[in-house]
Protein backbone atom coordinates (compact mmCIF):
# COMPACT_ATOMS: atom_id res chain seq x y z
CA UNK A 1 0.00 0.00 0.00
CA UNK A 2 1.38 3.52 -1.12
CA UNK A 3 1.50 5.50 2.14
CA UNK A 4 1.02 9.10 0.55
CA UNK A 5 -2.19 7.53 0.13
CA UNK A 6 -4.98 9.81 2.17
CA UNK A 7 -7.50 7.78 4.02
CA UNK A 8 -10.68 9.63 5.14
CA UNK A 9 -12.21 7.95 8.13
CA UNK A 10 -15.80 8.72 8.71
CA UNK A 11 -17.48 8.51 12.47
CA UNK A 12 -14.88 9.03 15.35
CA UNK A 13 -16.42 6.81 17.62
CA UNK A 14 -14.63 3.83 19.66
CA UNK A 15 -13.87 2.01 16.41
CA UNK A 16 -13.07 5.12 14.16
CA UNK A 17 -10.68 7.20 15.86
CA UNK A 18 -7.88 4.78 17.15
CA UNK A 19 -8.17 3.05 13.38
CA UNK A 20 -8.01 6.95 12.31
CA UNK A 21 -5.28 7.16 14.38
CA UNK A 22 -3.39 3.99 14.14
CA UNK A 23 -3.30 4.79 10.11
CA UNK A 24 -1.82 8.46 11.05
CA UNK A 25 1.16 7.25 13.12
CA UNK A 26 1.67 4.93 10.56
CA UNK A 27 2.12 7.73 7.72
CA UNK A 28 -0.84 8.23 6.16
CA UNK A 29 -2.54 11.27 5.74
CA UNK A 30 -5.77 10.91 7.59
CA UNK A 31 -8.74 13.23 7.91
CA UNK A 32 -11.10 12.24 10.11
CA UNK A 33 -15.06 13.10 9.75
CA UNK A 34 -17.22 13.06 12.53
CA UNK A 35 -21.13 15.07 12.53
CA UNK A 36 -20.85 16.07 16.40
CA UNK A 37 -19.04 19.29 17.00
CA UNK A 38 -17.70 18.59 20.23
CA UNK A 39 -15.96 15.32 18.69
CA UNK A 40 -14.31 17.27 16.65
CA UNK A 41 -12.98 19.87 18.74
CA UNK A 42 -11.49 17.79 21.19
CA UNK A 43 -10.04 15.13 18.99
CA UNK A 44 -7.76 18.00 17.25
CA UNK A 45 -7.09 19.47 20.60
CA UNK A 46 -6.06 15.49 21.54
CA UNK A 47 -8.12 15.53 24.42
CA UNK A 48 -9.27 12.31 24.41
CA UNK A 49 -11.74 10.80 27.46
CA UNK A 50 -10.48 7.65 27.40
CA UNK A 51 -9.04 5.01 29.96
CA UNK A 52 -6.68 3.95 27.28
CA UNK A 53 -3.84 6.16 27.49
CA UNK A 54 -1.94 5.08 24.75
CA UNK A 55 -4.65 6.08 22.43
CA UNK A 56 -4.67 9.95 23.89
CA UNK A 57 -0.74 9.84 23.02
CA UNK A 58 -1.55 8.23 19.71
CA UNK A 59 -4.06 10.66 19.03
CA UNK A 60 -1.53 13.47 20.31
CA UNK A 61 1.33 12.87 18.41
CA UNK A 62 -0.73 12.04 15.34
CA UNK A 63 -2.28 15.81 15.17
CA UNK A 64 0.76 17.48 16.47
CA UNK A 65 2.91 15.62 13.51
CA UNK A 66 -0.27 16.90 10.88
CA UNK A 67 -1.17 13.68 9.88
CA UNK A 68 -4.77 13.56 11.24
CA UNK A 69 -6.95 16.24 11.41
CA UNK A 70 -10.88 16.03 12.25
CA UNK A 71 -13.70 17.82 10.22
CA UNK A 72 -17.32 17.78 10.09
CA UNK A 73 -17.32 16.89 6.11
CA UNK A 74 -15.59 14.65 3.62
CA UNK A 75 -13.60 15.52 1.37
CA UNK A 76 -11.57 13.42 -1.51
CA UNK A 77 -9.05 10.86 -0.27
CA UNK A 78 -8.07 7.55 -2.15
CA UNK A 79 -9.65 5.74 1.00
CA UNK A 80 -13.14 6.06 2.79
CA UNK A 81 -13.66 4.49 5.85
CA UNK A 82 -16.74 4.63 7.56
CA UNK A 83 -17.17 3.47 11.12
CA UNK A 84 -20.69 5.16 12.35
CA UNK A 85 -23.17 3.78 14.70
CA UNK A 86 -25.31 0.46 13.82
CA UNK A 87 -27.88 0.56 16.46
CA UNK A 88 -31.01 -1.43 16.74
CA UNK A 89 -34.28 0.19 15.67
CA UNK A 90 -37.53 -0.09 18.00
CA UNK A 91 -38.81 -3.07 15.63
CA UNK A 92 -35.20 -4.78 16.40
CA UNK A 93 -33.70 -4.15 12.96
CA UNK A 94 -31.06 -2.30 12.24
CA UNK A 95 -30.92 1.00 12.17
CA UNK A 96 -28.95 1.93 9.21
CA UNK A 97 -29.43 5.53 8.68
CA UNK A 98 -25.97 6.57 9.98
CA UNK A 99 -24.25 4.06 7.46
CA UNK A 100 -26.37 5.69 4.75
CA UNK A 101 -25.88 9.02 5.66
CA UNK A 102 -22.35 8.61 5.80
CA UNK A 103 -22.13 6.91 2.27
CA UNK A 104 -24.42 9.55 0.69
CA UNK A 105 -21.94 12.15 2.31
CA UNK A 106 -18.70 10.62 0.16
CA UNK A 107 -20.73 9.98 -3.38
CA UNK A 108 -19.70 13.61 -4.59
CA UNK A 109 -15.67 12.63 -3.53
CA UNK A 110 -15.66 9.80 -4.72
CA UNK A 111 -12.68 8.81 -7.97
CA UNK A 112 -12.36 6.36 -10.39
CA UNK A 113 -10.01 4.13 -8.32
CA UNK A 114 -10.92 5.09 -4.57
CA UNK A 115 -11.43 2.00 -1.90
CA UNK A 116 -14.56 2.34 0.22
CA UNK A 117 -14.35 0.14 3.50
CA UNK A 118 -17.27 -0.30 5.94
CA UNK A 119 -16.43 -1.29 9.48
CA UNK A 120 -19.65 -0.92 11.22
CA UNK A 121 -21.63 -3.78 12.19
CA UNK A 122 -24.53 -4.77 9.46
CA UNK A 123 -27.21 -7.42 8.57
CA UNK A 124 -25.75 -9.66 6.36
CA UNK A 125 -25.55 -8.15 2.22
CA UNK A 126 -25.63 -4.30 3.10
CA UNK A 127 -22.71 -3.98 1.36
CA UNK A 128 -23.97 -5.06 -1.75
CA UNK A 129 -27.87 -3.91 -1.85
CA UNK A 130 -27.47 -1.09 0.44
CA UNK A 131 -23.91 0.38 0.14
CA UNK A 132 -23.00 -0.21 -3.30
CA UNK A 133 -26.49 1.19 -4.94
CA UNK A 134 -25.75 4.35 -2.75
CA UNK A 135 -21.76 4.71 -4.04
CA UNK A 136 -23.05 3.79 -8.01
CA UNK A 137 -24.64 7.15 -7.36
CA UNK A 138 -21.20 8.56 -8.60
CA UNK A 139 -21.72 6.96 -11.72
CA UNK A 140 -18.87 4.82 -10.90
CA UNK A 141 -19.53 1.24 -11.58
CA UNK A 142 -18.27 -0.35 -7.71
CA UNK A 143 -15.73 -3.46 -9.06
CA UNK A 144 -14.80 -1.51 -12.39
CA UNK A 145 -14.01 1.74 -11.12
CA UNK A 146 -14.47 0.98 -7.54
CA UNK A 147 -13.05 -1.19 -4.92
CA UNK A 148 -15.87 -1.78 -1.76
CA UNK A 149 -14.94 -4.03 1.06
CA UNK A 150 -16.74 -4.86 4.75
CA UNK A 151 -13.69 -5.27 7.21
CA UNK A 152 -15.42 -5.61 10.65
CA UNK A 153 -13.99 -5.00 13.82
CA UNK A 154 -13.39 -6.93 16.51
CA UNK A 155 -11.78 -5.60 19.31
CA UNK A 156 -13.03 -5.17 23.10
CA UNK A 157 -13.51 -2.86 24.75
CA UNK A 158 -10.80 -1.58 27.18
CA UNK A 159 -8.05 -3.33 25.24
CA UNK A 160 -8.73 -1.45 21.47
CA UNK A 161 -5.23 -0.30 20.37
CA UNK A 162 -3.74 -3.70 21.34
CA UNK A 163 -6.60 -5.62 19.69
CA UNK A 164 -6.69 -3.61 16.64
CA UNK A 165 -3.41 -4.41 15.96
CA UNK A 166 -2.92 -8.24 17.79
CA UNK A 167 -6.29 -9.49 16.28
CA UNK A 168 -6.83 -11.68 13.02
CA UNK A 169 -9.05 -9.82 10.34
CA UNK A 170 -11.32 -11.18 8.20
CA UNK A 171 -11.95 -8.96 5.33
CA UNK A 172 -14.90 -9.70 2.97
CA UNK A 173 -14.70 -7.37 -1.12
CA UNK A 174 -17.13 -7.36 -3.36
CA UNK A 175 -14.79 -9.05 -5.36
CA UNK A 176 -11.21 -10.12 -4.41
CA UNK A 177 -9.12 -6.93 -5.80
CA UNK A 178 -11.24 -5.22 -3.29
CA UNK A 179 -10.38 -7.90 -0.59
CA UNK A 180 -6.83 -7.77 -1.77
CA UNK A 181 -6.27 -3.56 -1.88
CA UNK A 182 -8.09 -3.76 1.69
CA UNK A 183 -5.88 -6.12 3.19
CA UNK A 184 -2.90 -4.91 1.84
CA UNK A 185 -4.10 -1.54 4.04
CA UNK A 186 -4.69 -3.41 7.30
CA UNK A 187 -1.68 -5.37 6.89
CA UNK A 188 0.19 -1.87 7.14
CA UNK A 189 -0.98 -1.81 10.84
CA UNK A 190 -2.09 -5.51 11.23
CA UNK A 191 0.17 -7.84 13.25
CA UNK A 192 -2.56 -10.80 13.21
CA UNK A 193 -3.28 -12.71 10.35
CA UNK A 194 -5.87 -11.78 7.69
CA UNK A 195 -8.42 -13.62 6.16
CA UNK A 196 -10.36 -12.86 3.14
CA UNK A 197 -13.76 -13.72 2.04
CA UNK A 198 -16.84 -12.12 -0.09
CA UNK A 199 -18.77 -8.92 1.45
CA UNK A 200 -21.92 -10.74 3.00
CA UNK A 201 -20.29 -14.02 4.25
CA UNK A 202 -17.60 -11.02 6.94
CA UNK A 203 -20.87 -9.66 7.68
CA UNK A 204 -22.67 -12.77 8.87
CA UNK A 205 -19.28 -13.84 10.37
CA UNK A 206 -18.83 -10.68 12.52
CA UNK A 207 -22.69 -11.68 13.62
CA UNK A 208 -21.76 -14.95 14.50
CA UNK A 209 -18.91 -13.95 16.64
CA UNK A 210 -21.06 -11.80 19.21
CA UNK A 211 -24.23 -14.37 18.63
CA UNK A 212 -21.60 -17.08 20.09
CA UNK A 213 -20.87 -14.89 23.12
CA UNK A 214 -24.76 -13.84 23.67
CA UNK A 215 -25.71 -17.40 23.51
CA UNK A 216 -23.15 -19.14 25.66
CA UNK A 217 -23.65 -16.51 28.33
CA UNK A 218 -27.28 -16.98 27.60
CA UNK A 219 -26.69 -20.84 28.67
CA UNK A 220 -24.56 -20.09 31.64
CA UNK A 221 -26.92 -17.47 33.58
CA UNK A 222 -29.87 -20.06 32.63
CA UNK A 223 -27.56 -22.48 34.87
CA UNK A 224 -27.28 -19.54 37.52
CA UNK A 225 -31.34 -19.15 37.41
CA UNK A 226 -31.36 -23.45 37.49
CA UNK A 227 -29.05 -23.37 40.76
CA UNK A 228 -31.31 -21.17 42.22
CA UNK A 229 -34.05 -23.62 42.05
CA UNK A 230 -32.44 -26.67 42.83
CA UNK A 231 -30.29 -25.09 45.97
CA UNK A 232 -27.17 -25.51 44.23
CA UNK A 233 -23.69 -22.89 44.36
CA UNK A 234 -23.55 -23.10 40.53
CA UNK A 235 -19.92 -21.10 40.52
CA UNK A 236 -18.02 -23.93 41.94
CA UNK A 237 -20.47 -26.44 39.80
CA UNK A 238 -19.46 -24.39 36.84
CA UNK A 239 -15.62 -24.43 37.66
CA UNK A 240 -16.00 -28.14 37.62
CA UNK A 241 -18.21 -28.57 34.78
CA UNK A 242 -14.98 -26.36 33.29
CA UNK A 243 -12.61 -29.15 33.58
CA UNK A 244 -13.99 -31.52 30.99
CA UNK A 245 -11.40 -30.63 28.35
CA UNK A 246 -13.69 -29.50 25.90
CA UNK A 247 -16.43 -27.62 28.09
CA UNK A 248 -15.96 -23.84 28.76
CA UNK A 249 -19.31 -22.62 30.30
CA UNK A 250 -18.98 -18.29 30.82
CA UNK A 251 -20.13 -16.36 33.20
CA UNK A 252 -23.17 -15.84 34.99
CA UNK A 253 -24.24 -12.22 35.49
CA UNK A 254 -26.75 -9.70 35.82
CA UNK A 255 -27.37 -8.94 31.87
CA UNK A 256 -25.86 -8.65 29.05
CA UNK A 257 -24.75 -5.10 28.28
CA UNK A 258 -22.32 -3.11 25.77
CA UNK A 259 -23.45 -1.73 22.36
CA UNK A 260 -22.37 -4.93 20.67
CA UNK A 261 -23.72 -8.05 22.15
CA UNK A 262 -27.20 -7.32 22.93
CA UNK A 263 -27.55 -5.54 19.62
CA UNK A 264 -26.01 -7.49 16.68
CA UNK A 265 -27.82 -10.86 17.61
CA UNK A 266 -30.61 -9.16 16.02
CA UNK A 267 -29.13 -8.76 12.52
CA UNK A 268 -29.40 -12.15 11.96
CA UNK A 269 -32.79 -12.94 13.56
CA UNK A 270 -34.19 -9.95 10.95
CA UNK A 271 -32.57 -11.82 8.01
CA UNK A 272 -33.76 -15.45 8.59
CA UNK A 273 -36.24 -15.45 11.37
CA UNK A 274 -37.76 -18.61 10.88
CA UNK A 275 -33.80 -20.10 11.43
CA UNK A 276 -33.16 -18.14 14.68
CA UNK A 277 -35.09 -19.38 17.34
CA UNK A 278 -32.41 -19.97 19.74
CA UNK A 279 -30.40 -16.93 19.15
CA UNK A 280 -33.51 -15.05 20.10
CA UNK A 281 -34.28 -17.00 23.20
CA UNK A 282 -30.50 -16.41 24.36
CA UNK A 283 -31.31 -12.54 23.98
CA UNK A 284 -34.56 -12.82 25.81
CA UNK A 285 -33.01 -14.73 28.39
CA UNK A 286 -30.04 -12.51 28.47
CA UNK A 287 -32.31 -9.71 28.62
CA UNK A 288 -34.52 -10.72 31.40
CA UNK A 289 -31.49 -10.77 33.90
CA UNK A 290 -32.05 -7.22 35.78
CA UNK A 291 -35.58 -7.66 36.69
CA UNK A 292 -34.28 -11.59 37.75
CA UNK A 293 -31.78 -9.67 39.85
CA UNK A 294 -34.25 -7.06 40.84
CA UNK A 295 -36.61 -9.44 41.90
CA UNK A 296 -34.44 -11.39 44.49
CA UNK A 297 -33.38 -8.29 45.95
CA UNK A 298 -36.78 -6.99 46.69
CA UNK A 299 -36.99 -10.47 48.31
CA UNK A 300 -34.28 -10.50 50.28
CA UNK A 301 -34.22 -6.92 51.06
CA UNK A 302 -38.57 -7.33 51.67
CA UNK A 303 -38.45 -4.82 55.19
CA UNK A 304 -38.80 -2.46 54.96
CA UNK A 305 -41.56 -2.18 52.37
CA UNK A 306 -39.38 0.24 50.35
CA UNK A 307 -35.87 -0.22 50.66
CA UNK A 308 -32.69 1.44 50.01
CA UNK A 309 -30.45 0.40 47.88
CA UNK A 310 -26.63 1.15 47.30
CA UNK A 311 -25.82 -0.30 43.78
CA UNK A 312 -22.15 -1.46 43.46
CA UNK A 313 -21.30 -0.80 39.45
CA UNK A 314 -22.77 1.33 36.34
CA UNK A 315 -20.91 0.48 33.73
CA UNK A 316 -22.09 -2.67 31.42
CA UNK A 317 -18.33 -4.72 32.42
CA UNK A 318 -15.27 -4.65 34.74
CA UNK A 319 -13.21 -1.71 34.15
CA UNK A 320 -14.59 0.14 32.01
CA UNK A 321 -16.51 3.95 32.16
CA UNK A 322 -18.88 2.65 29.35
CA UNK A 323 -22.71 2.61 30.52
CA UNK A 324 -23.81 1.81 26.97
CA UNK A 325 -27.18 -0.93 27.69
CA UNK A 326 -25.77 -1.33 31.10
CA UNK A 327 -27.70 -4.06 33.37
CA UNK A 328 -26.97 -2.26 36.33
CA UNK A 329 -29.08 0.98 34.72
CA UNK A 330 -32.01 -1.50 33.68
CA UNK A 331 -31.54 -2.15 37.73
CA UNK A 332 -32.05 0.87 39.06
CA UNK A 333 -35.01 2.05 36.93
CA UNK A 334 -36.75 -1.46 38.12
CA UNK A 335 -35.77 -0.91 41.53
CA UNK A 336 -36.94 2.40 41.30
CA UNK A 337 -39.99 1.82 39.69
CA UNK A 338 -41.16 -0.29 42.76
CA UNK A 339 -40.23 2.52 45.08
CA UNK A 340 -36.79 1.88 46.25
CA UNK A 341 -34.80 4.57 46.73
CA UNK A 342 -31.76 3.74 44.42
CA UNK A 343 -28.17 5.29 45.06
CA UNK A 344 -25.46 3.76 42.84
CA UNK A 345 -21.29 3.85 43.16
CA UNK A 346 -18.90 3.30 40.14
CA UNK A 347 -15.06 4.44 40.27
CA UNK A 348 -15.59 4.88 36.80
CA UNK A 349 -18.24 6.22 35.65
CA UNK A 350 -18.71 8.29 38.87
CA UNK A 351 -14.76 8.98 39.87
CA UNK A 352 -14.67 10.91 43.04
CA UNK A 353 -18.23 9.66 44.58
CA UNK A 354 -17.49 7.81 47.91
CA UNK A 355 -18.81 4.27 48.53
CA UNK A 356 -19.77 4.95 52.35
CA UNK A 357 -21.85 8.04 51.31
CA UNK A 358 -23.66 5.65 48.53
CA UNK A 359 -24.14 3.09 51.25
CA UNK A 360 -24.96 5.07 54.39
CA UNK A 361 -28.48 4.51 55.40
CA UNK A 362 -28.95 1.62 53.18
CA UNK A 363 -31.26 -1.80 53.55
CA UNK A 364 -29.36 -3.63 50.99
CA UNK A 365 -26.13 -3.69 49.02
CA UNK A 366 -26.24 -5.07 45.74
CA UNK A 367 -22.90 -6.13 43.60
CA UNK A 368 -23.58 -5.57 39.79
CA UNK A 369 -19.89 -4.97 38.26
CA UNK A 370 -16.65 -6.72 39.11
CA UNK A 371 -14.74 -3.90 39.06
CA UNK A 372 -11.30 -4.37 40.31
CA UNK A 373 -11.87 -1.44 43.06
CA UNK A 374 -14.68 -3.86 44.69
CA UNK A 375 -12.18 -6.58 44.97
CA UNK A 376 -11.38 -5.91 48.98
CA UNK A 377 -14.20 -4.29 50.21
CA UNK A 378 -14.49 -3.68 54.27
CA UNK A 379 -17.69 -5.29 55.16
CA UNK A 380 -17.21 -4.35 58.87
CA UNK A 381 -16.84 -0.82 57.14
CA UNK A 382 -19.85 -0.89 54.78
CA UNK A 383 -22.28 -2.60 57.54
CA UNK A 384 -21.51 0.04 59.93
CA UNK A 385 -22.66 2.66 57.72
CA UNK A 386 -25.51 0.54 56.38
CA UNK A 387 -29.25 0.63 58.36
CA UNK A 388 -29.79 -3.53 57.76
CA UNK A 389 -27.01 -5.71 56.17
CA UNK A 390 -28.08 -6.93 54.07
CA UNK A 391 -26.55 -7.88 50.56
CA UNK A 392 -26.80 -9.55 46.96
CA UNK A 393 -23.99 -10.10 45.22
CA UNK A 394 -24.10 -10.80 41.03
CA UNK A 395 -20.93 -11.69 40.47
CA UNK A 396 -19.71 -13.93 42.85
CA UNK A 397 -17.38 -11.39 44.01
CA UNK A 398 -17.80 -10.95 47.64
CA UNK A 399 -16.19 -13.22 49.96
CA UNK A 400 -19.03 -14.82 51.83
CA UNK A 401 -17.56 -15.87 54.99
CA UNK A 402 -16.30 -12.60 55.82
CA UNK A 403 -19.45 -10.87 55.30
CA UNK A 404 -21.14 -13.27 57.42
CA UNK A 405 -19.13 -13.06 59.91
CA UNK A 406 -20.06 -9.17 59.43
CA UNK A 407 -23.39 -9.93 60.31
CA UNK A 408 -24.65 -9.76 56.54
CA UNK A 409 -27.16 -11.73 55.16
CA UNK A 410 -26.02 -12.23 51.61
CA UNK A 411 -27.35 -13.68 48.76
CA UNK A 412 -25.36 -13.92 45.84
CA UNK A 413 -26.80 -15.25 42.05
CA UNK A 414 -27.47 -18.85 41.27
CA UNK A 415 -26.68 -20.00 44.57
CA UNK A 416 -30.25 -20.99 45.61
CA UNK A 417 -31.89 -20.26 49.14
CA UNK A 418 -28.59 -21.46 50.49
CA UNK A 419 -27.08 -18.08 51.62
CA UNK A 420 -30.17 -16.57 52.60
N1 LIG B 1 -20.57 -11.02 30.15
C1 LIG B 1 -21.13 -11.96 30.99
N2 LIG B 1 -20.48 -13.14 31.18
C2 LIG B 1 -19.31 -13.41 30.56
C3 LIG B 1 -18.76 -12.46 29.67
C4 LIG B 1 -19.41 -11.26 29.49
O1 LIG B 1 -22.20 -11.75 31.59
O2 LIG B 1 -18.74 -14.49 30.78
C5 LIG B 1 -21.27 -9.73 29.93
C6 LIG B 1 -20.42 -8.52 30.30
O3 LIG B 1 -20.51 -8.21 31.68
C7 LIG B 1 -21.05 -7.44 29.44
C8 LIG B 1 -21.45 -8.20 28.17
O4 LIG B 1 -21.48 -9.58 28.55
O5 LIG B 1 -22.21 -6.90 30.03
C9 LIG B 1 -20.55 -8.02 26.99
O6 LIG B 1 -19.19 -7.97 27.40
P1 LIG B 1 -18.01 -8.68 26.57
O7 LIG B 1 -16.74 -8.41 27.27
O8 LIG B 1 -18.38 -10.11 26.34
O9 LIG B 1 -18.06 -8.00 25.13
P2 LIG B 1 -18.04 -6.47 24.57
O10 LIG B 1 -19.46 -6.08 24.26
O11 LIG B 1 -17.27 -5.57 25.44
O12 LIG B 1 -17.24 -6.70 23.19
C10 LIG B 1 -17.72 -7.66 22.26
C11 LIG B 1 -16.55 -8.59 21.87
N3 LIG B 1 -17.06 -9.74 21.13
C12 LIG B 1 -16.72 -11.01 21.47
O13 LIG B 1 -16.02 -11.28 22.43
C13 LIG B 1 -17.24 -12.11 20.60
C14 LIG B 1 -15.56 -7.80 21.02
O14 LIG B 1 -14.52 -8.65 20.55
C15 LIG B 1 -16.26 -7.15 19.83
O15 LIG B 1 -15.36 -6.42 19.02
C16 LIG B 1 -17.30 -6.19 20.40
O16 LIG B 1 -18.27 -6.97 21.14
C17 LIG B 1 -17.96 -5.47 19.24
O17 LIG B 1 -17.66 -4.27 19.06
O18 LIG B 1 -18.70 -6.09 18.47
Amino acid sequence: MNRSEKICVLGLGYIGLPTAALFASHGYKVVGVDINGTTLSRVNRAEIHTQEPELRDLVLSSITSQHLSAQTSPEEADVFIVAVPTPCAVDRRADLSAVVAAMESIVRWLRPGNMVILESTVPPGTTVSVVVPILERSGLRAGRDLHVVHAPERVLPGGILTELVQNDRVIGGIDCPSAERASNLYRTLVVGQIFLTNATSAELIKLMENTFRDVNIALSNSFARIGDILGIDIWPAIDLANRHPRVSILRPGPGVGGHCIPVDPWFIVEKAPQESHLIAAARTINDSMPAYVAESILRLASEPHEPRVAILGAAYKANVDDTRGSPSLRLVDLLAKKGCQVRVHDPYVYPGVNLTDVVEGADCLALMVNHREYADLDPWQLGAAMRRRVAFDAQNQLAYHLWRAAGFQIKKLGNGCNNV
